[in-house]
């Protein structure tokens, strides 16, 4: 049976969303060149007044934003409200050093429970079910995301933070956890580490992923090694954290977006254009209903396309856009070929014997780049026929390096996979 968190706002007619996003997006422009220097001085650049803005129609004529954004106005100069208003912040640290800073109000802090229950109870999660969370609680948004979104849920939390694999096993085996949230790629640790403990967790039924993006090979090997349904959840810090960008209901067909919170446009990355339906491009978000710090036209730098706009299987309304094949900028080019990190991961997770753990490392002989693929494999598999395999995705033949099970370094929070090395 269908369970919703929410059922009038999860199966209300296109027409009605619409309607919602068209007088939503009219009232968070108000209230963001109303409340923010900014943001007022860039959109009367643009040309926007407030007063005559016609919503839908003219979201085109909004510039876009960016991380960029984000940083040069570290740490507040992006917040739309007084600071006596503010609840929580999180916080995200990327390449550069400046990190990127989310405020929240009391009531953004309920938007993001609100969209984070929806994520469980499509799931399958229900009241009093055991809950375990497991990405870390602090300036990350993946602990309190599931937290604030669980207590919404009306779930038992057991908050376990990241880390010390095996004390979360025994507190899954003895609370009964049925519902794991988790960074995509600790979810692999958790099952090799049930399996030196030979632990088998019965009452676990539902696994909720996300923070990486991950092949479907990937997401069938962890369904068959947790023996959970696995759901892939997305969101990031700009737009208010895990669940705020939606995730895949039991049809497994996209990540349903929430589309009376957020408008989600997919552009061509180089052009700023919309793409038609069913092609890849930029994600690009706008939310409509968060007060602190809404993002209007956020380049996400995040691939995907427009699954369907058709009402699913499931009874959900909502927009599906495909699960996430990779960032603008992890794109690789070598031998002049460019290729994106999770193919390569779709081709080892085919080979057999070959283990969910890799890193590929990327080296600069003078300018001239080579490609070599670290993989975890059982005894038998040869770095030759990895190569092989890999030839066959990438049309060049990289260095392929197999290591027995547990030797590669097993990260703690995000899996980082490619390392770039000066030959
Ligand atoms: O990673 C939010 C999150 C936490 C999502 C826990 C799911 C689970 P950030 O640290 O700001 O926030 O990173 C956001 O991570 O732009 C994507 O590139 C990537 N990402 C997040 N979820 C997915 C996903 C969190 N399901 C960035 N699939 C985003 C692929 C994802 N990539």
């Amino acid at each position: 049976m269908n369970q919703y968190h929410d059922p009038k706002a999860e199966t209300t007619s296109r027409d009605e969303l619409a309607d919602i996003q068209n007088r939503r997006l009219k009232s968070v422009v108000r209230h963001v060149m109303a409340g923010n220097a900014w943001y007022r001085a860039r959109f009367e650049a643009a040309g926007i007044d407030p007063d005559g803005f016609r919503g839908l129609e003219d979201l085109e004529k909004l510039p876009f934003m960016s991380k960029k954004d984000f940083r040069e106005q570290y740490p507040l100069g992006m917040c739309c409200v007084p600071k006596e208003s503010l609840a929580e912040m999180h916080m995200s640290s990327g390449s550069t050093g400046t990190p990127v800073v989310m405020p929240y109000t009391k009531a953004d802090l309920a938007q993001w429970a609100e969209c984070m229950a929806r994520c469980y109870v499509m799931a399958g999660a229900r009241p009093g079910d055991t809950c375990q969370i497991t990405p870390g609680f602090g300036l990350f948004n993946g602990g309190f995301g599931f937290y604030h979104g669980a207590r919404a849920a009306g779930l038992f939390v057991v908050p376990t933070g990241s880390g010390n694999t095996q004390r979360q096993i025994t507190l899954a085996r003895d609370f009964h956890t049925r519902v794991l949230g988790s960074v995509v790629s600790y979810s692999l640790r958790i099952m090799e580490v049930m399996e030196q403990m030979s632990v088998k967790l019965p009452d676990l039924k539902i696994g909720i992923f996300g923070a990486e993006s991950f092949s479907d090979e990937m997401k069938k090997r962890i369904h068959d090694g947790l023996g959970i349904e696995a759901f892939d959840i997305y969101g990031m810090t700009e737009t208010g954290g895990v669940g705020t960008l939606g995730q895949d209901c039991p049809a497994h067909c996209g990540l349903h977006q929430w589309e009376d919170q957020y408008i989600v446009e997919i552009v061509n990355p180089a052009t700023g254009e919309p793409v038609p339906d069913g092609e890849v491009g930029e994600v690009v978000a706008t939310s409509l209903t968060r007060e602190a710090l809404p993002v209007i036209r956020f380049r996400t730098g995040d691939l995907s396309r427009v699954v369907s706009r058709e009402k699913c299987a499931c009874g959900r309304t909502h927009l599906r856009i495909d699960r996430i094949s990779g960032r603008l900028d992890d794109m690789l080019i070598i031998s002049g070929v460019n290729f994106f990190p999770l193919q390569i991961e779709k081709a080892l997770l085919k080979i057999p014997g070959v283990l969910p753990e890799y890193r590929l490392v990327v080296q600069d002989h003078d300018g001239t780049k080579k490609l070599r693929v670290e993989v975890e494999a059982e005894p038998g598999v040869t770095g030759h026929q990895v190569a092989k395999v890999l030839k066959e995705t990438l049309g060049f033949t990289p260095e392929g390096d197999v290591y027995a099970p547990g030797s590669l370094p097993r990260p703690e929070g995000k899996a980082k996979r490619v390392f770039f090395e000066k030959a």
